[in-house]
């Protein structure tokens, strides 16, 4: 696998889900494959579980990591050409890639969508020149439209968690104070997509996603209606995709909030969400506490995620 960015770059969905199973199963028995390679992780925004758990992912694999924070530490980085550098970027994305890639023998990238001009963003700019100018196999640690390691790991969450062949699965907006990419949401419908469950997306008015994302599931605007009948509730925020509203938080209205009495009209849904999650916006402590709620052995699935990402890497290095 040279990159990683989309559902599409893991092919067969169930060959990758039995070797994610292999790898939970034994995350030691690969050691070898990674002895001497160097992982470079590139963070141009925070994280708490990519880094942890790509590192350790890594680290079962027998590689070595070395963790980049681009924006403490490291020179302030230019990503447009062209720009005349006299303001506050000393470095130029052009140097600093085959530099990076020199150390190292595959890269992954964090690069948030500034929400600011949506083409720029839905061309992945930053991403993409990384795959350009490295050399290397590089993977998406969430860039501005897709996070699939973590649709990935979502992914092997409802199969191991899921009773029915053929699970109803909504993804839910919910309400949060900042404006926040519709990255998570993008890749997760994407992936939905690429399965047989019944998928559904629930969202107020004007919160619609990329068209390209939504494929063929059925977006339901009354939320308590999405709801009814559901095996897995899946709530992320996002701001707003259309014009002219991009990137903008059209709503934070709290009637949005996934609590118990709307978890009541499910088929006793697992409560799903990435994290970090902010309680009472876009859950309520008893959802999140609930014995229903998996968010915790999802996010350890990031792990097999990222381990199954990096095996194929070092198998076709
Ligand atoms: C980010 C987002 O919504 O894309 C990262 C989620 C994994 N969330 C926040 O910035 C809170
Ligand atoms: N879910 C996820 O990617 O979390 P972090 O932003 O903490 O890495």
């Amino acid at each position: 696998m040279k990159k990683f960015t989309s559902v599409a770059d893991i092919g067969d969905l169930k060959i990758a889900l039995a070797e994610a199973a292999l790898v939970k199963n034994d995350r030691f028995a690969f050691q070898e494959l990674g002895k001497n390679k160097t992982l470079l992780m590139i963070f141009f925004n925070s994280s708490l579980r990519t880094r942890l758990s790509t590192q350790k992912a890594a680290m079962n694999l027998g590689m070595n990591v070395i963790v980049l924070d681009v924006n403490q530490g490291a020179w302030k980085l230019e990503t447009e050409r062209g720009v005349i550098m006299d303001g506050d970027k000393a470095e130029h994305l052009l140097e600093a890639i085959p530099v990076m890639a020199s150390y190292c023998d595959i890269i992954g990238v964090r690069s948030f969508a500034g929400l600011v001009n949506k083409k720029d963003d839905y061309e992945e700019k930053v991403i993409e020149q990384f795959i350009r100018y490295s050399g290397r196999p590089v993977f998406s640690m969430e860039a501005a439209t897709r996070h699939p390691l973590q649709s990935f790991a979502d992914l092997i969450t409802i199969e191991e968690y899921k009773t029915k062949e053929r699970p109803k699965v909504v993804m839910t907006w919910a309400p949060h104070p900042k404006a926040l990419p519709q990255a998570v949401p993008n890749s997760f419908a994407e992936w939905m997509n690429a399965t047989d469950y019944d998928f559904v997306i629930t969202h107020p008015e004007g919160y619609e996603l990329d068209p390209k994302f939504v494929g063929n599931a059925r977006v339901e605007y009354d939320q308590r209606k999405a709801f009814e009948g559901a095996d897995f509730i899946y709530a992320k925020n996002w701001s707003a995709y259309a014009d002219p509203n991009y990137g903008k938080v059209l709503s934070t209205d709290r009637d949005w909030t996934v609590d118990t009495e709307k978890m009541a009209l499910t088929d006793n849904a697992f409560f799903m969400h990435c994290l970090p999650v902010r309680r009472n916006m876009i859950v309520t402590d008893d959802v999140i506490e609930s014995e229903r709620s998996i968010v915790i052995p999802e996010a350890a699935n990031r792990e097999i995620s990222a381990q199954t990402v990096l095996k194929r890497m070092l198998e076709a290095l």
